[in-house]
């Protein structure tokens, strides 16, 4: 059956793959699943068509037949759950890796995008010089516990998961700020799973959409 996922038609990072379709990407990728994606863009995203597979008027969503679902942490769930690759088969490790899924997206994303929200869209505030160290420490709170979970390791539990998919891709959206380099295991970390063939592909196809044109 066709997998189709939507994507932004020109990304605002400019093929960074910082936008979450990248995850879904990913996500086929590990799993081996071929898939189409239609572009929309922000104006077709709001539309009436686009709302009726995702009620907030997103990206990235993923139609399979019958089936269509929204929001990236279920759509990556789904794969995992549907293919081998991305959870393991034993009743506690699974269990162990969706739980890093809902951490990554539940707890360590959340200061993550506060730093993103308070640079980009409040950068021009009276006050943004002065809020900001707040939001980076509680950025920091989040990895610092991150990492001296991760010590050593290659990954959070074990073998890769969905739950380092998402953990990786959550914290490659520190990369421009620095913090992540302050933190020697993680960006190690993070520079494994971009190094994954699945990884390349992914970004490699987001990119070939989304590159700046010279013109
Ligand atoms: N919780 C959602 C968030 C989706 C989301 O924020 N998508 C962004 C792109 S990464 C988007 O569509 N932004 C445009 C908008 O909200 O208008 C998920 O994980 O899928």
């Amino acid at each position: 059956m066709t997998i189709t996922i939507t994507a932004f038609e020109r990304s605002p990072d400019g093929g960074k793959g910082l936008a979450r379709d990248t995850r879904v990407r990913w996500a086929l990728e590990e799993v081996g699943q071929p898939y189409e994606v239609r572009l929309v863009s922000f104006a077709e995203m709001k539309a009436p068509d686009h709302l009726a597979i995702h009620p907030f008027g997103q990206i990235p969503t993923y139609e399979e037949g019958s089936l269509s679902l929204f929001e990236t942490g279920s759509i990556v769930f789904h794969l995992a759950e549907q293919h081998a690759g991305l959870l393991p088969k034993d009743r506690d490790a699974r269990a162990r890796a969706i739980t890093w899924m809902f951490a990554a997206l539940n707890t360590v994303e959340p200061p993550i995008l506060e730093l993103t929200t308070a640079k980009i869209f409040e950068g021009d505030k009276p006050w943004s010089e002065e809020r900001l160290p707040l939001v980076k420490d509680r950025v920091r709170a989040r990895l610092d516990k991150l990492s001296a979970h991760l010590g050593v390791a290659d990954w959070l539990d074990g073998a890769f998961s969905a739950g380092d998919l998402l953990m990786v891709s959550v914290l490659l959206r520190l990369r421009m700020s620095g913090i992540l380099d302050e933190y020697q295991n993680l960006a190690a970390y993070v520079a494994r799973g971009e190094a994954r063939p699945a990884y390349l592909r992914a970004f490699a196809a987001q990119f070939a959409i989304n590159a700046p044109t010279s013109s």
